[in-house]
């Protein structure tokens, strides 16, 4: 596998855009979950993905496994819980206006996972894990659950790559920073914006928040900056390209699609400003369509938008 990932898969009903949460109609359903966005995105531009977690033996949990399955991700060691549900997200979409998002989530099947769910040959046999700020704030089991896989990956040398998708709908900013503080220290690659890189780090200075990670052991720190682009240290160097112009139609899971493809650049081992292009292109391509995933690129889109960043296919 080249990149194995978990956390929280739910059902996700998004209303037509534009529409604001509380009078929208007509909803389109899909799937929300970062880790399984991101599984998905690298799936579709050619490489071995796994997403596990515990969904709920029901509708959502059973049609959220459909997907996986037709978008390629290895499912192999998912969960069913016959005792709690899939998560929910409901959420509008707005271009420019905040997005409104309901959760209900509290008790999900996700919520119940816990160290034992691992399997650690699975995690063993990935190139990177990918983990993200998300599955330690469903519940105390979940944070057990991510401590133990990052152990796992670092003793079997597997690259870890975290994301704090900091969510302070389900936790407070103090605990979100005490809890992020501690995973990020060591993750190979950071994949952080500004924000989150302060609650982590307490820095609110780009070129410092990155020292203080790479002093604490990682090895590339990334800055998602969305329309002002993406930046990376080393602790050597820095680099950063700007953002690619997008028709913005739904902007939730654009930081999931710039994962996606920023960990395809590193995976075939091209250059860090290569990385965050193919990252910056995936965000772009994602945001014009509505829902999480449905705009994530195949290999040619994300080759054309590489290419020409307004061509027309005709
Ligand atoms: O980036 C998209 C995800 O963040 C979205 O699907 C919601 O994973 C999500 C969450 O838990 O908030």
């Amino acid at each position: 596998m080249d990149v194995v990932t978990f956390g929280e898969l739910m059902g996700l009903m998004v209303a037509y855009p534009g529409d604001p949460l509380r009078h929208a109609h007509d909803f389109r359903r899909g799937i929300a979950g970062a880790e399984a966005t991101v599984a998905i995105g690298l799936a579709r531009l050619g490489y071995r993905t796994g997403w596990f977690g515990r969904l709920g033996d029901d509708a959502f949990g059973h049609a959220a496994l459909e997907v996986l399955r037709a978008e390629g991700v290895d499912v192999s060691r998912v969960g069913l819980d016959a005792e709690a549900p899939t998560g929910m997200l409901v959420r509008d979409a707005h271009a420019v206006r905040r997005i409104s998002v309901q959760y209900y989530r509290s008790g999900s099947a996700a919520s119940l996972m816990r160290p034992a769910d691992l399997d650690p040959t699975y995690i063993a046999g990935a190139r990177v894990l990918h983990v993200t700020g998300i599955t330690p704030a469903l519940s105390e089991s979940c944070l057990d659950t991510v401590r133990a896989a990052i152990e796992l990956a670092h003793e079997h040398g597997v690259v870890v790559s975290f994301d704090p998708n900091l969510r302070l709908r389900l936790w407070s900013a103090e605990r979100a920073a005490a809890v992020l503080g501690e995973l990020v220290v060591g993750a190979d690659l950071v994949l952080t914006s500004d924000e989150e890189a302060l609650v982590m780090t307490g820095q609110s200075d780009r070129s410092l928040a990155a020292k203080w990670l790479l002093d604490r052991g990682s090895r590339l720190v990334v800055v998602k900056a969305g329309a002002d682009g993406a930046w990376a240290s080393d602790g050597v160097d820095e680099w950063a390209v700007p953002a690619f112009s997008a028709a913005v139609v739904d902007p939730v899971g654009a930081g999931d699609a710039f994962d996606a493809g920023f960990l395809s650049g590193w995976l075939d081992g091209v250059s860090v400003p290569d990385c965050l292009a193919r990252g910056a292109a995936c965000g772009a391509l994602n945001v014009q369509a509505l829902g999480d995933i449905d705009g994530l690129p195949y290999s040619a889109d994300l080759v054309a938008a590489l290419a020409v960043d307004s061509e027309v296919d005709r």
